[in-house]
C-alpha cells in the first residue's frame, strides 16, 4: 500500500494521536505542529469525543516570536498513557524530540512527516519530502488528498515557507513553493502582517546578542569562510532566550565572499552548539553529519563536546575541503546589456 494512503487509514482509525515537534523548535516546527491538528480536525470529520489530539513540543521557552503560532493552543498534556499513534513533524532523528521521544517509542503506531535530507527514518511510516518546510509537505498532503485548508492552516503553511527559507531566499525553493505562496497571497490571510511579524520583529535583546556575535567574527579560507561564537552567557547578559541565537548565523553568508558560515554557541556543560549556513552548492550537511548532527545542504547543525580550540581545528579543514570541491569562481554579469555595449560601440564607431 502507498505509505501515504496507509498514513491516512492509520490517522483515521486512532482515537488518541499524539503530534511531536523538534527540540528547542523554530517557526516550522511549530507551525506544522498546530497546521497538521487542524488539517485532522478539519478533513476527517470527527468531533473531539470521538478523536483526541495531544501536541507536544519538548521546549523551556519559546520565544515571543514563535509562541504567537501557539498562542492559545494546549501543549504537553498528555491524556494517554499510550497513543494509538505518535505523529512526528519537522524532525529529523528520534533523539531530536526531546523528552516526548518516549510518547513516540511507546505509540502503537507511527508517522514522521519532515524534509530534512538527513532524516533517519525512524518511524513505521516515513513521509519524507524534499520541500522548503514541514509545512510545504503538510499542503502537498492536503492537496493530494482534495482536502480544505482553511485560512488559519494557511497562515501557518505560509508562516512555515518563509521562515524555513529565510523569506524564499535559502534551503529547498521549488516552482511548488511559489506557486503555494501565490495561493496563500491570493487567499484573505494578512501576508503583510506575517511578513512584519517574522521578520521586522526582533527584540533589543537579539540586537544586543546580533552585536556580541559580530564582535567575535574572524575569516578563514581566503575569507571564505566566516566563524563567530557565543556563549550562555551572552545570552543571560544580553537578556535574550537561545531562540533569539537563530538567525544570527545567517549574517555571515550574507557577507560577501564568504560560502560557509559558523556560529559556535558554548553551553553551560562547557559543549558548543554548533549551526552551519552555506552558499549555492556548497554542502554543509555532510560536514555536520560527520560530527554527529545533520540538516540540509545549506543550513545544519551539531553539538561538540570539548574546546572551541579543537572544535575549530577540525572544523575549519572539514569546511576547507569541501570549499576544495567549489572553487571560486568569477561571477558572471547578472545582467546582460552587451546589446546596449554594441549599440554605443557602433554610434561611436
Ligand atoms: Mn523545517
Amino acid at each position: 500500500m502507498n505509505s501515504l494512503i496507509k498514513c491516512i487509514r492509520d490517522i483515521e482509525k486512532s482515537k488518541t494521536i499524539a503530534i511531536i515537534c523538534h527540540t528547542i523548535p523554530d517557526a516550522d516546527a511549530l507551525a506544522s505542529l498546530v497546521a497538521l491538528k487542524k488539517i485532522i480536525r478539519q478533513n476527517f470529520n470527527l468531533s473531539d469525543e470521538s478523536k483526541q489530539i495531544d501536541l507536544f513540543v519538548d521546549a523551556d521557552e519559546i520565544n515571543e516570536i514563535n509562541s504567537a503560532i501557539v498562542n492559545g493552543i494546549e501543549l504537553n498534556n498528555r491524556r494517554s498513557e499510550h497513543y494509538d499513534l505518535a505523529i512526528s513533524v519537522d524532525c529529523a532523528s528520534l533523539s531530536r524530540l526531546g523528552k516526548y521521544a518516549e510518547i513516540f517509542e511507546e505509540a502503537n503506531n507511527t508517522i514522521n512527516i519532515d524534509h530534512h535530507v538527513t532524516n533517519e527514518r525512524f518511524a513505521k511510516n516515513n513521509l519524507v519530502f524534499k520541500t522548503s518546510s514541514t509545512c510545504e509537505a503538510l499542503y502537498i498532503i492536503a492537496k493530494s488528498q482534495d482536502w480544505e485548508l482553511s485560512d488559519e492552516v494557511c497562515k501557518l503553511v505560509y508562516s512555515g515557507i518563509i521562515t524555513d527559507t529565510n523569506n524564499l531566499t535559502q534551503g529547498t525553493i521549488t516552482v511548488n513553493t511559489h506557486k503555494i505562496i501565490t495561493e496563500m497571497v491570493s487567499r484573505k490571510i494578512n501576508v503583510d502582517a506575517l511578513n512584519q511579524h517574522f521578520f521586522q520583529n526582533n527584540t533589543k535583546s537579539k540586537a544586543y546578542l546580533l552585536k556580541q556575535a559580530l564582535d567575535s567574527l574572524t575569516f578563514f579560507a581566503g575569507d571564505r569562510i566566516a566563524f563567530m561564537k557565543l556563549t550562555k552567557q551572552d545570552i543571560s547578559e544580553c537578556e535574550a532566550t537561545v531562540e533569539d541565537t537563530y538567525g544570527i548565523v545567517n549574517h555571515g553568508t550574507e557577507i560577501k565572499g564568504v560560502d560557509i558560515s559558523i556560529l559556535a554557541i558554548k553551553q553551560e556543560d562547557n559543549s558548543y552548539q554548533v549551526s552551519l549556513r552555506s552558499k549555492g552548492n556548497v554542502d554543509v550537511s555532510n560536514i555536520a553529519k560527520a560530527f554527529g548532527g545533520g540538516g540540509h545542504e545549506n543550513m545544519a547543525a551539531f553539538n561538540y563536546s570539548g574546546l572551541l580550540a579543537d572544535l575549530k581545528e577540525q572544523l575549519i579543514p572539514a569546511c576547507r575541503e569541501e570549499l576544495l570541491k567549489h572553487p571560486k569562481e568569477e561571477k558572471e554579469n547578472l545582467f546582460d546589456n552587451s546589446d546596449e555595449i554594441e549599440e554605443q560601440s557602433q554610434t561611436k564607431g
